[in-house]
């Protein structure tokens, strides 16, 4: 039988097994075409930046392992990979660009010293495409980053640097999401942290409220820029105090009017981010997800289909959230292709939400709301092996993207034809 037949055959049989639940799939279909995934720039060089090649600064990656052959190393590069990752995945998306992936043309340009027009390149290819960029302040791999500090930085010259990366950052945001049309989300998220048992936990976070309000004091139009703040549970070398934690930046942001940025590899292994949303929605008014796999003591690894990744999307669903949130993904992993790493985890988060969006919640809730308790958790159960992976190839179908794992092939063409010709 030829691929197309069994696709549509496999759809048309779903749909009606979904129409007996009252779900319906075009329904479904047209939400998960309007959801754009912000596509992370970092997972294709391994958080590198083109500081070192660009603006004549010592460069250097943080946290990335591995060392699969491949590495974008220029801009060109790595838009080239984006390309074809873009290609792979189905539906219109967004790029969430670091402030180190900068283009300088060969000038010495430091951090408190960009502007728009470092970044111009990057708004061309994105208009180009018709994709919105989301932006992040880069206050890592620095020397003034060193040691571990940043806006929380002892020395006031340090946190000036970084509060007039953080300034310079916002107004190339807002510059960003003018000339694109679509708002730009700026998020920030800091180092700053100590290995060992601090004695004084009060002094940096007061420092660092001081900085956040000096970097946030400027207005800007909503339509154009959107601030977010990113906690954190613990990192490599911060494991005993983050100033940023949790606590601290959900704080900042009910009192700032900001979003707070959940990762879901932030939070301690058993605290789940899904169920954080029905709290933190009633306080804030938008949210940015940073979507990653946390496994052990990394926060980074790629997406997979985990129930995890599928609760969220449930929430995201069930909540009406969509709307208000922010889906990024934020994860690196240097051990495998890259731009197979990028198609694999937005493929996943997408299928996460079509499988959510394909839920019987209608009737999910009448059982709940009845007192049903055996009858939802029958249901849920059903639930898991309804054929959502028949409405999943029929979508991928319909946008002209490759069918099932026929988009490896197409990667594995280009690591023959491109990548492996990187040194
Ligand atoms: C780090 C944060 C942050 C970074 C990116 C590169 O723990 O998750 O979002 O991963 O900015
Ligand atoms: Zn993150």
């Amino acid at each position: 039988m030829n691929v197309e037949k069994r696709v549509s055959d496999a759809y048309g049989l779903a749909k009606e097994q979904f129409a007996e639940l009252d779900v319906d799939v075009d329904a479904a279909i047209e939400s998960l075409s309007r959801i754009a995934v912000s596509i992370h720039c970092w997972q294709g060089d391994d958080v590198r930046g083109f500081e070192e090649q660009e603006a004549g600064l010592s460069g250097g990656g943080i946290q990335a392992t591995g060392n699969y052959p491949g590495r974008a190393r220029t801009v060109d590069e790595l838009r080239g990979d984006l390309d074809l990752a873009l290609s792979l995945i189905p539906g219109r998306h967004r790029l969430n660009l670091h402030a180190s992936y900068l283009e300088t043309g060969g000038r010495r340009v430091d951090r408190n010293e960009i502007g728009i027009e470092h970044y111009q390149g990057w708004v061309e290819w994105a208009q180009e495409r018709g994709l919105g960029i989301d932006f992040n302040p880069t206050c890592f791999s620095h020397p003034l980053a060193d040691d571990g500090f940043t806006l929380s930085h002892p020395d006031s010259g340090v946190r000036d640097f970084w509060i007039e990366h953080g300034i310079a950052c916002r107004r190339i945001s807002a510059e960003m999401g003018r000339q694109l049309g679509t708002p730009c989300v700026m998020n920030l998220w800091i180092p700053d942290g100590y290995k060992d048992t601090p004695v004084d936990r009060k002094g940096p976070r007061e420092r660092l409220l001081h900085s956040l309000d000096s970097v946030f004091a400027e207005e800007y139009d909503r339509a154009h820029l959107l601030d977010s703040v990113e906690p954190k549970l613990f990192g490599i070398g911060s494991e005993s105090y983050v100033v940023g934690s949790y606590d601290f930046y959900f704080g900042y942001a009910v009192t700032r009017k900001l979003l707070l940025c959940l990762d879901t590899g932030h939070f301690h292994p058993t605290e789940e981010v899904p169920d954080k949303l029905s709290s933190v929605m009633n306080y804030l008014d938008q949210i940015l997800l940073h979507v990653s796999r946390g496994v052990r003591w990394d926060s980074d690894h790629v997406v997979t289909l985990s129930d995890g990744l599928i609760a969220l999307a449930e929430e995201l669903v069930r909540g009406d959230y969509l709307e208000r949130a922010h889906i990024g993904l934020d994860y690196f992993d240097a051990s495998i292709n890259r731009v197979a790493a990028w198609v694999i985890g937005t493929r996943n988060m997408l299928k996460a939400l079509l499988t959510a969006l394909l839920q019987p919640v209608g009737r999910l809730r009448d059982l709940e709301a009845g007192g049903d308790l055996t009858g939802r958790l029958a249901m849920l159960e059903e639930t898991k092996t309804l054929p959502a992976g028949a409405v999943w190839d029929h979508y991928c179908m319909s946008m002209e993207t490759p069918l099932g794992q026929a988009w490896l092939e197409e990667v594995r063409d280009y690591e023959r034809e491109v990548l492996s010709k990187r040194d």
